[in-house]
């Protein structure tokens, strides 16, 4: 029987086009369909319930990723744009709108998206906030099934001092923290960058090894980078691969997205981390 070699003139390969195969290449379009995938697969997110606290949440099991940062950074927003919904979060220009703990499903109650409060919010009486703020200490503490943070902060006012506590106490339990650095949009790329390569090297100083990236809920940066850790965190597989197209996703307009100043608020979260102590 004629055996032909991979070198021969007549075999298929010589014919073939002759192209490097590049390793790089197929490991960048592996993780940017298991990227893409797993965003198709987030627009499953379903309203599941509100707890105002620990013992009214839904079973603890199964996996768990919770929005966490300050009042205002964005993670209402950051939920509806992974998810592909307007108004699956509330988000509101009035900081502390998010009030309980929210519950989203993804396809199955056992994996799920958590919209907590944020911490630091101005527009509530003093006695309701620190209430609040020990129910989210205790979700954090006890919740088995959460198997990460993602930790959200204003591009402009990043690491603010409940941030880096938050930070500190995420690290010291092992607990996995994704940053994302939102509203991106609100930089030129330039200065974007050089915010998210300071963050990355305080966070090195800090000896905090949690992983960061940009985000804007107003443009969609960096929907695929999340999405894929999600699905990571959340156990996300590729058993049921289905095409996925960035461009459908439709753009929310200046009107919806509307900022507030966060600088007033810093006094605030000052005095929280005070009466939490
Ligand atoms: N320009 C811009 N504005 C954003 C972006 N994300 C959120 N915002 C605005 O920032 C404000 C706060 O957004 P939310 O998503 O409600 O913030 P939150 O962190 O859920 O706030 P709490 O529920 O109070 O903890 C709203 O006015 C949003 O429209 C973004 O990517 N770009
Ligand atoms: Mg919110």
């Amino acid at each position: 029987m004629h055996r032909s070699s991979g070198k021969s003139k007549n075999s298929k390969t010589a014919n073939a086009p002759r192209q490097k195969i590049s390793y790089e290449k197929k490991v960048d379009s592996a993780i940017s369909e298991y990227a893409s995938t797993a965003l198709n697969w987030l627009r499953k997110a379903e309203f599941l319930m509100s707890a105002p606290k620990l013992d009214l949440c839904v079973e603890d099991t199964g996996y768990e990723v919770a929005f966490a940062g300050r009042s205002n950074a964005g993670k209402s927003s950051a939920i509806n744009a992974i998810t592909n919904q307007k108004q699956l979060a509330r988000a509101s220009k009035k900081p502390g709108r998010t009030q309980m703990i929210n519950f989203f499903s993804l396809g199955n109650p056992d994996q799920r998206l958590v919209d907590l409060p944020g911490y630091g919010y101005a527009a509530v009486p003093e006695a309701m906030k620190i209430v609040w703020q020990k129910e989210l200490e205790n979700y954090l503490i006890h919740r088995k099934s959460l198997q990460g943070l993602i930790l959200l902060m204003d591009i402009r006012h990043p690491l603010q001092h409940f941030d880096v506590m938050m930070l500190e106490w995420a690290y010291s339990r092992q607990l996995f923290v994704h940053v994302l650095l939102t509203k991106s949009d609100k930089l030129n790329r330039g200065p974007a960058n050089k915010a998210l390569l300071e963050v990355k090297q305080e966070l090195k100083k800090m000896k905090l090894n949690f992983s960061i990236q940009l985000f804007s809920s107003l443009n969609k940066e960096g929907l695929e980078e999340l999405a894929s850790i999600m699905g990571g965190r959340l156990n996300f597989t590729l058993d049921n691969p289905t095409g996925f197209d960035l461009d459908s996703i439709p753009e929310f307009s200046d009107d919806e997205i509307e900022e507030t100043d966060l600088s007033k608020f810093d006094e605030n979260l000052v005095n929280n981390v005070d009466q939490i102590k």
